[in-house]
């Protein structure tokens, strides 16, 4: 049996919540919540090819894709955890069209927090056996305690997050999460049901050769991205990059982020607000990047800077490295420059 002398996951939430004033613990017994619910869909995760919860559940979500199995799964285990916990008074899911209402408490106790949580992304990997990831965020409530959560409450810029963080379900499981004070990641030991803090204070190396972009959309992209790639691909000091696409943003981020690397999903001519969502997967992802020394935009203004409009809202997404990040907003203002 190992020897972990390192921290658990438990033991760095209760010491860090001293980095919040007045903190009644909420925050980290949100956190405590999500752990737990990460384990549970960690399991079913590792068995799905024999439990008979692999493919299609028979039904679409509001985005219009077919929900997997394990999507509704997952769905249902965050919201389980999160709702029996007393501490959140709301939640928004890529897998709920509209946002849910958690009742205060028999006890009245009345949580200030809301999530909004990607319950599986990348879950149509899971067929085969490609690693899949959850991502959450969390902020706190602007309507008064104790009234109805209401639309606005999760309609705020990513700058107001109070925390965000992703679980990586791969060749181990990962917990990934930032509170603004930096980045930190903890790794899951299954056979004791413990995470453990495996890479403290994460950061982006400032540029990196790895580029993450579907490039079967190429001649679908603006100019300006299709401009980035040929610079990628140039034969110069510093190139050609490595391509790599997993098809899963938390585990092409994951790695970028430790050994440098930018991912983009931009707009296109199909999709002009391009495929990820801000509020559960841009807004979560580019606070940590930018947290772990990174940059993350939608190809000109920061992501976290976006006023939302609605739950499920696209837009285009440039994240990394921030020489990298910064590089490819210049390639897209010179095409925009050539346009006018
Ligand atoms: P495409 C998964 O559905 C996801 O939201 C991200 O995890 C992933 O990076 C992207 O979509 C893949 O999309 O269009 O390249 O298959």
């Amino acid at each position: 049996m190992e020897d972990y002398n390192l921290q658990t996951l438990g033991e760095f939430t209760i010491e860090k919540q001293n980095d919040f004033k007045y903190t009644s613990g909420e925050l980290s017994r949100l956190l405590s919540a999500i752990k737990l619910a990460s384990k549970m869909v960690n399991r079913e995760v590792n068995k799905a090819g024999i439990a008979n919860i692999t493919g299609h559940a028979g039904k679409t979500n509001i985005q219009g894709e077919d929900q997997q199995k394990l999507d509704i799964l997952a769905h249902n285990i965050f919201i389980e955890a999160l709702s029996q916990r007393e501490v959140v008074c709301g939640i928004a899911s890529e897998e709920s069209d509209d946002f849910i209402e958690i009742q205060p408490s028999k006890n009245g106790h009345l949580s200030k927090y809301i999530v909004l949580i990607d319950p599986l992304d990348g879950s149509s990997n899971i067929d085969v056996n490609v690693s899949v990831g959850t991502i959450f965020s969390i902020y706190r409530r602007i309507s008064p305690p104790g009234s109805p959560v209401k639309i606005q409450d999760f309609l705020q810029k990513g700058i107001c997050q109070v925390a965000a963080g992703y679980v990586v379900y791969g060749s181990s499981t990962m917990l990934v999460y930032t509170t603004g004070h930096g980045v930190n990641g903890f790794t899951l030991d299954p056979s004791l049901g413990t995470y453990y803090l495996s890479h403290p204070n994460i950061t982006f190396p400032k540029t990196g050769k790895i580029y993450s972009i579907n490039e079967g959309n190429y001649i679908k992209f603006p100019q300006g991205v299709k401009d980035y790639i040929k610079h990628c691909q140039k034969e110069e000091e510093d190139r050609p990059y490595t391509s790599r696409y997993i098809g899963s943003l938390v585990s092409d981020f994951h790695r970028n982020m430790i050994k440098g690397g930018i991912y983009i999903y931009p707009s296109t001519s199909q999709s002009p607000n391009g495929k990820l969502r801000l509020l559960y997967e841009c807004n979560p992802m580019a606070f940590l990047a930018e947290q772990a020394g990174g940059k993350c935009s939608d190809g000109e203004k920061r992501i976290m800077e976006i006023t939302p409009s609605a739950l499920h809202q696209r837009v285009p997404f440039f994240c990394g490295s921030y020489s990298m990040v910064k590089k490819a907003e210049q390639f897209i203002r010179e095409a925009q420059r050539q346009i006018l």
